[in-house]
């Protein structure tokens, strides 16, 4: 540092004998800032006492700090030096000993022990691949089992009929005359899928979308289980299931020629009953697979899809209608209840505050039930349609199908059948 100052000092002398020998003029172009070298000479001139004090003084200053420096160095040695004579002359703690001694006892030990750690992992690997092993052997087996049974040919007794359509009219229109299951793929549905087709003498083909029979399917489902659909399909119907509400939206919205929702009742002494709505429509998921139909077709079962008057309060038959109804689940309330209708019944439906018609209540072995028999929240929860019976008697057996409306006689038709003559034939195109 020093040098390179005293250094510096020597160039601003060299400028300063320089501008003593020449007299510099302003340049008539540059003016007073001309950046020449005589201009630079010029101040530096004009500066030189000014910087020779300085540089006096941070000589005096660099030799202060160089002086101060070698102290340091001196004390630093000095130091060292204390310190090796302490360890020389220092005899061993006898506390530190031990503690030393302890030390590598502790060091000792935990070598041992991740050693043995070492030897318990191997032995526990060993065992492992030994496990492993078994279980390759055991699958190895059971895939030549199945290879074996896969080569069999197949056993599967469930008949898919091969007609398919955009529903089962469809089908019956191509030529179906049996029941039975069959694929579909109506208009705006991504895949095809299989449906009961119900096809009577009539090559009348309902597409059936809810059936209840004897219990065997829990009804208790959530949203997703709604939306995709449960229970079994059988080609004798023998099965309950409800086919699910994303098919049946797509099923209800497929034609230009709307549906006809029937509903088939049998009570416990073997009597049958049927409700017609026409325009049905069921929405799409995002407005809930809302219901909606035009009116009330024809049946002697009674219109309660339009509620019921209880008897309760005057608004009964108003908060118990369905038309218009969002469905709900317990995991998805969408009704007009401050409660949560599909939680109180342990069902999905279209349920308004709460139901004058449910279908997909809970299975009630001889059909007469009573509050007690309800279990937690002691409402009336069973299969019901109450223009026909009261909602403390729940059904046998439900069915509930979809038809085009061409294909239904106006007021009725259910008991027709071919062989009455040509009149209701030419009813049926
Ligand atoms: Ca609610």
């Amino acid at each position: 540092m020093a040098s390179s100052l005293v250094a510096h000092a020597g160039l601003v002398l060299l400028f300063s004998v320089a501008s003593a020998r020449h007299q510099c003029a302003e340049s008539p172009l540059q003016g007073k800032y001309c950046p020449t070298t005589c201009g630079v000479a010029d101040y530096m001139h004009r500066y030189t006492s000014n910087a020779h004090d300085s540089l006096d003084y941070l000589q005096k200053e660099l030799d202060s700090i160089h002086n101060l420096t070698e102290g340091a160095q001196e004390r630093v040695i000095y130091m060292k030096d204390s310190i090796q004579t302490v360890q020389k002359n220092t005899q061993p703690d006898v506390y530190f000993q031990k503690s030393s001694n302890m030390l590598d006892d502790v060091i000792r030990f935990e070598r041992t022990i991740i050693e043995q750690e070492k030897q318990i992992f191997m032995h526990k690997h060993f065992d492992a691949v030994a496990a492993n092993e078994r279980r390759m052997a055991d699958l190895k087996t059971l895939s030549i089992e199945l290879q074996n049974t896969c080569s069999e040919p197949c056993k599967d007794s469930v008949v898919i009929q091969p007609t398919t359509g955009t529903d089962c009219q469809d089908v019956a229109n191509k030529g179906a005359t049996v029941s039975g299951i069959y694929y579909i793929k109506p208009a705006q549905a991504t895949q095809q899928f299989p449906v009961y087709c119900e096809i009577d003498n009539f090559r009348r083909g309902f597409t059936v979308i809810q059936r209840r029979r004897d219990g065997s399917v829990d009804f208790h489902k959530d949203w997703i289980q709604y939306k995709e659909g449960f229970g079994y399909l059988s080609p004798d119907d023998s099965t309950e299931f409800w086919l699910g509400n994303e098919k049946i939206h797509l099923l209800s919205v497929g034609s230009s020629i709307p549906m006809v929702l029937r509903i088939e009742l049998v009570d416990w002494e073997g009597n049958k009953r049927y409700a017609d709505y026409a325009m049905f429509r069921v929405a799409p998921e995002s407005d809930m697979y809302r219901l909606t139909y035009g009116y009330y077709f024809g049946g002697d079962a009674g219109d309660a899809f339009n509620g019921f008057d209880f008897g309760d309060d005057p608004s009964d038959k108003f908060f118990t209608s369905h038309n218009g109804m969002q469905f709900s689940t317990f995991d998805k309330d969408n009704d007009k209840y401050d409660g949560n209708c599909a939680l109180q019944d342990g069902s999905g439906w279209w349920m308004n505050r709460c139901h004058a018609a449910h279908l997909n209540g809970k299975y009630y072995q001889g059909g007469r039930y009573t509050e007690k028999d309800t279990g937690e929240f002691g409402y009336d929860n069973g299969i019901i349609w109450v223009t026909w019976h009261n909602r403390w008697y729940s059904l046998k057996e439900t069915t509930m199908k979809i038809i085009p409306v061409t294909r239904i006689v106006a007021g009725g038709g259910q008991e027709a059948d071919i062989s009455t003559g040509d009149l209701q034939c030419n009813l049926f195109f």
